[in-house]
């Protein structure tokens, strides 16, 4: 960025912010800009940090600062083909995303990490073995878990370690990224109403490859049609790893064992049962991705182990809450999209009362409905998709359904359909948006409800 471009950062949401400070630290001329009309430019300011001299607007853009542009920064909520972007770009401005700015001040290596799901699990795995090799003080996790990369790119060096959760919004706008490691975990249908198609929707992911060679590492699922095909035509060195079959090379279980199997050599790595403590398949595929990452960036295989055997579930994954007059309460608000959830309903082993719906990403639930399996109790739905997901599950025959007009009666009314022996899942398919600031939001209230009871 040159001393003096006039550039503008569209969102002042978390990454907005984050770019704001760094463009002004490169000396930039900096406007943040909010289109949502409930924003004063006052309150954008109080935003950002004390000395911030970034122009604030909140609404409409003038005319002038569009013609005046000469880069823009996206925050990952912004679609990339907006009349405004789109008009931005006319007026030749360049057009960049938050994780790209981040890149342009990193000094050190980068391992990134994407995929419809198990991204923060793997990421903050993968994170935890990096700062037990190097130190704590050596590693930045990044991106998609919360933490703009624009705010930790300055602190990076030559000997520090970037590790990054990043979404398919924002693989739309890179330019130079390059990991040295990345992974794509598994992609199924998620965000159609942002990227369209499916095409576009995978295209994405597989950006994160886009400045790779074969020097680089690219993780894989090999159980995944979309990531093993892509292996084929990837330009860094694809790395399988598999839950279901023996690989020729890479990552593999093998009974009750992850083994890897490189240049004709095995090695038993850990047991699924005594060696971790994460549950479910999902878990262990994310295990093996984040020891193929973690070998990727050199560390050694025994350090991976041993942080592997003491990480616990993140929060909002199937996390178990409490127990309360003989009901299991679990929070998986991070089941945002159908194909997560599923992985949450797979996970209870006792009848349960499940929590449905939020904000229409245009999913299918189909598959979703299927993998109750006698499973679901009751269905309790809220949100702007519920009526679409009642449909759907009139269609496959489940009708024990229940409608709630707010979270708090939803709650209520869980705890009044949920019998001694029961679960119950908060696991939606859908993203929180609209009804709250996140998912972490929704899942803290969740929370709060369950502890408060008696
Ligand atoms: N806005 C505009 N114009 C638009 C759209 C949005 O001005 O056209 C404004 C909104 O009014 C709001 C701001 O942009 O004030 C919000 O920006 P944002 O949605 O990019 O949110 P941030 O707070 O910057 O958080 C983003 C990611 N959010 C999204 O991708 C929607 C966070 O991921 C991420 O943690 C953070 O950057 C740091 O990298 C959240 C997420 O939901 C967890 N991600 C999706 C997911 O995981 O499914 C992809």
């Amino acid at each position: 960025m040159r001393s003096g471009e006039k550039c503008l950062v569209i969102g002042s949401g978390i990454s907005g912010v984050g770019s704001v400070a760094l463009l002004e630290h490169m000396g930039a001329d900096v406007t943040l800009y909010d289109s949502d009309e409930k924003l004063t430019a006052e309150q954008i300011r109080e935003k950002l940090p004390a000395g911030s001299r970034a122009r604030c607007v909140a609404g409409e853009l003038p005319r002038e600062t569009i013609l005046e542009t000469e880069a823009v920064v996206l925050s990952p909520g912004v679609p990339v083909d907006i009349p405004l972007v789109n008009a931005l770009r006319e007026h030749g401005a360049s057009v960049l995303g938050e994780i790209e700015l981040g890149y342009q001040e990193e000094k050190g290596r980068v391992a990134a990490i994407t995929g419809t799901n198990g991204k923060t699990t793997t990421t903050t795995l993968v994170g935890r073995i990096l700062e037990a090799h190097l130190g704590k003080e050596k590693v930045f996790i990044v991106g998609n878990i919360g933490n703009p990369y624009t705010s930790e790119c300055l602190k990076t060096a030559p000997d520090t370690v970037t590790v990054g959760e990043i979404s398919s919004f924002q693989l739309e706008t890179i330019r130079d990224f390059h990991p040295a490691v990345s992974a794509i975990l598994n992609i199924t249908p998620d965000h159609l109403n942002r990227h369209h198609t499916m095409e576009a929707y995978v295209a994405a992911k597989e950006n994160i490859t886009r400045n790779q060679t074969k020097d680089d590492i690219c993780v894989l699922n090999y159980e995944n049609e979309y990531t093993r095909e892509f292996g084929k035509r990837c330009p860094a060195r694809a790395v399988y790893f598999s839950s279901a079959r023996e690989l020729e090379e890479g990552y593999f279980l093998r009974g009750e064992t992850i083994v890897r199997r490189m240049r004709g050599t095995e090695r038993a790595l850990l047991d699924i049962r005594s060696g971790m403590k994460l549950v479910g398949m999902c878990n262990v595929e994310n295990v093996m991705a984040a020891i193929a990452v973690a070998d990727g960036m050199g560390v050694p295989t025994e350090t991976s182990l041993e942080v592997i055997r003491e990480f616990r579930a993140v929060a909002h994954r199937i996390e178990f809450v409490a127990a309360k007059g003989g009901v299991d309460y679990y929070d998986d608000s991070k089941g945002t999209n159908p194909d997560a959830a599923i992985q949450g309903i797979r996970a209870m082993s006792r009848p349960t009362v499940l929590i449905g719906g939020g904000y229409d990403k245009e999913s299918e639930y189909d598959e979703w409905i299927e993998s109750f399996e006698g499973r679901v109790k009751w269905l309790v739905l809220i949100g702007q998709t519920r009526e679409k997901i009642a449909a759907c599950a009139r269609k496959h025959g489940f009708d024990r359904i229940r409608f709630a007009d707010t979270y708090e009666e939803c709650l209520r009314l869980c705890t009044e359909l949920a019998q001694e022996g029961d679960a119950v899942l908060l696991s939606p398919a859908c993203a929180s948006w609209g009804m709250f600031r996140n998912y972490e939001e929704r899942g803290d209230m969740f929370k709060e409800y369950v502890r408060s009871l008696s």
